[in-house]
């Protein structure tokens, strides 16, 4: 039928019509709201390129999701920033460490909310990188053992879901081998399975100190001009044991989304990086555009491509509009 027998405008008269044909919807817990946990007591430290995130230490960070929590948001992903890096990131797997602190304050303080953590060395090694390097070659198979201890310390610490975000192969066998030999075979493992190789990762970078000291990532992460790739590397971490597969980042990615989304039946996780968040507040200080309306609709793109998880800086203000 065409028209003027078709009308589509018929359904766009009013909210009423429009909400009830409505195709997607955005809850407050489909957000999981990443956090940069640094040593100490009493620490905020504002990250200027991520406007409203702080690098916060483990008593503010359960005070902060405290106030995620009672609006919604009921999943938090942790990354550490540690008091010294060395060229194996040997602070990614203290058990004193931010990361593993800030898991039990957060355990204790909350029961009910889901705590994650970032499996990585990119923060605690020295020259940057997220793995071990010899000779100027990120070391694959080296690097495994390392993630491997990291998850561990993060499970031992009470985190219920760990998520490697390295790219390095075999990661997710490795870590889920090693978790089940240590009785945390309830852990859940969130692969990072398409991970780019972004140039949206930069303010994330600004804000953990972990940009690569030489070279960069793209002997590991994945080239932005590959769709079969991310295929391919969700169906490794799957038969590797992956609870939940991601792509990374999601906005200038939500092919990929869709793509992932079609191909498996786990759930899909996107992570909306850090450039991401920095371009909208950027553009939104310059008068360009209407904060709130594009947080809104940047989340709800990536959940109308196809992630059920979006990993987002917005969670609380996302959450936020969302009770209204
Ligand atoms: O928000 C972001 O930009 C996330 C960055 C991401 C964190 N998983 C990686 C950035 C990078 O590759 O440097 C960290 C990799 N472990």
């Amino acid at each position: 039928m065409a028209y003027p027998e078709s009308r589509p405008r018929r359904l766009r008269q009013s909210e009423a019509l429009r909400s009830m044909v409505r195709e997607t919807w955005l809850r407050p817990s489909d957000f999981m709201w990443p956090l940069f946990v640094v040593p100490g007591k009493g620490v905020r430290q504002p990250i200027a390129s991520m406007p409203g995130q702080a690098r916060l230490s483990p008593d503010l960070v359960v005070e902060e999701v405290r106030k995620a929590w009672a609006l919604g948001v009921r999943s938090v992903i942790l990354f550490g920033l540690p008091e010294a890096k060395d060229p194996v990131g040997s602070h990614a797997y203290k058990k004193d460490g931010p990361v593993p602190l800030a898991v039990r304050a957060l355990r204790d303080a909350l029961p009910e909310l889901l705590v994650a953590t970032d499996v990585c060395l990119c923060e605690y090694t020295d020259h940057g990188h997220c793995g071990v390097v010899e000779k100027g070659i990120v070391r694959n198979d080296e690097t495994l053992e390392l993630l491997a201890k990291e998850a561990l310390t993060h499970a031992r610490a009470g985190a219920q879901m760990v998520a490697p975000s390295d790219m390095m192969d075999g990661r997710v066998g490795f870590i889920r081998e090693t978790l089940d030999e240590e009785g945390f075979e309830d852990v859940v493992i969130m692969a990072y399975s398409a991970k780019y190789a972004s140039v949206f990762y930069g303010p994330f970078r600004d804000a953990a100190d972990s940009a690569p000291a030489f070279g960069d990532r793209r002997s590991y992460q994945m080239d932005p001009a590959n769709h079969l790739e991310a295929i391919r590397e969700v169906t490794l971490d799957e038969e590797e044991g992956a609870d939940i597969v991601m792509v990374k980042p999601a906005g200038p990615y939500l092919d990929i989304v869709r793509a992932v989304r079609e191909h498996t039946d786990l759930p899909l996780a996107a992570y909306q990086v850090s450039g991401e968040y920095a371009m909208i507040h950027a553009a939104a200080e310059r008068g360009w555009l209407d904060l709130e309306r594009a947080m809104m609709e940047s989340l709800l793109g990536i959940k109308r491509a196809g992630a059920d998880i979006i990993l987002t800086y917005f969670a609380p203000e996302a959450a936020k509009v969302l009770a209204r």
